[in-house]
């Protein structure tokens, strides 16, 4: 079971977690054609080079409505289950919700990507339960409203000093150390300033938790706020794939995109550029 979850410790190269979205938005109808759709894409980005598939069904975009655990259990179970009959791969499944990260365990999810940080009720402990790694992420607020005004004294040390406590409560939880992992959380309840800071920030991030770090920052809202060319997601990749070098320079263990195949070439590129 914990073959997979070994994928994110190992440290040799920066990791491409791809990003499948199952949203009514993402994949057109909501139905079992979703399903079908979403699993071929996974396959897809597993195809472009991608390590970890990431796994969602609830919009954490600024300003999404939160929806239920049924109706994200209904969203994300097929394809979890329509993944894992067809590859070994690791996926990781991007929920706040304690049943629904235990349901995905169960269909084969090996990672949880909470970029709640384990704050929702019996979150700790379905972690423990768990035995996986999980990613604790950093979000100020909630999505609907995380970007109204987002406010910090000092950015970087309240996020870090955010993501410290996290790993203490979970480490209080039982959960191993070695299963824990950072990430700033790009774009949830920043600003651009606040944004910068933190990628700036990213060997700090990883020094001052002691966490190996994971890092996002495909086709956010960032991109568009430096080029007002990017005001489409898909017009962000140039920016996009600027910020996953710059991480990976800084040295975090992996990086959640959406355009897998093209940062698996750039990442290629400056290994071989940087390597001895
Ligand atoms: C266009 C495309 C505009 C995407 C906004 C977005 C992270 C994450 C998300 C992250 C981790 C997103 C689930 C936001 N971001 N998980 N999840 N780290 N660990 N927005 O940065 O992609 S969703």
């Amino acid at each position: 079971m914990d073959t997979y979850g070994l994928s994110l410790n190992d440290s040799a190269r920066t990791l491409v977690m791809g990003v499948v979205n199952v949203t009514p938005d993402s994949f057109s109808d909501g139905g079992r054609l979703t399903s079908v759709a979403a699993v071929a894409h996974a396959l897809k980005l597993l195809e472009d080079g991608a390590d970890i598939l990431d796994i969602g069904g609830e919009s954490t975009r600024p300003g999404a409505a939160p929806v239920s655990v049924e109706e994200e259990l209904a969203r994300v179970m097929p394809v979890i289950e329509g993944v894992r009959q067809r590859t070994d791969a690791a996926i990781s499944i991007d929920t706040m919700k304690p049943e629904v990260a235990r349901a995905s365990f169960a269909a084969g999810a090996n990672i949880w990507n909470d970029v709640n940080a384990l704050r929702a009720d019996g979150a700790l402990a379905v972690a423990a339960e768990l035995c996986g790694p999980v990613i604790l992420m950093h979000m100020a607020g909630e999505p609907r409203t995380m970007q109204e005004n987002p406010y910090y004294d000092d950015v970087v040390a309240e996020v870090i000093g955010f993501l410290n406590a996290r790993a203490e409560a979970a480490l209080a939880a039982g959960i191993a150390r070695a299963d824990l992992f950072a990430d700033p959380g790009i774009g949830f309840g920043k600003t651009l300033a606040h944004n910068l800071a933190l990628m700036r920030a990213l060997p700090r991030i990883e020094s001052e938790t002691g966490l190996p770090v994971v890092f996002g920052a495909s086709r956010k809202r960032f991109v568009y706020a430096i080029d007002e060319a990017g005001k489409e997601a898909g017009d962000r990749i140039g920016g996009s794939l600027a910020a996953a070098l710059y991480a990976a320079n800084a040295g975090v263990r992996a990086v959640r995109v959406h355009d897998v195949r093209e940062t698996v070439q750039a990442l290629r590129v400056w290994a071989a550029i940087k390597a001895p």
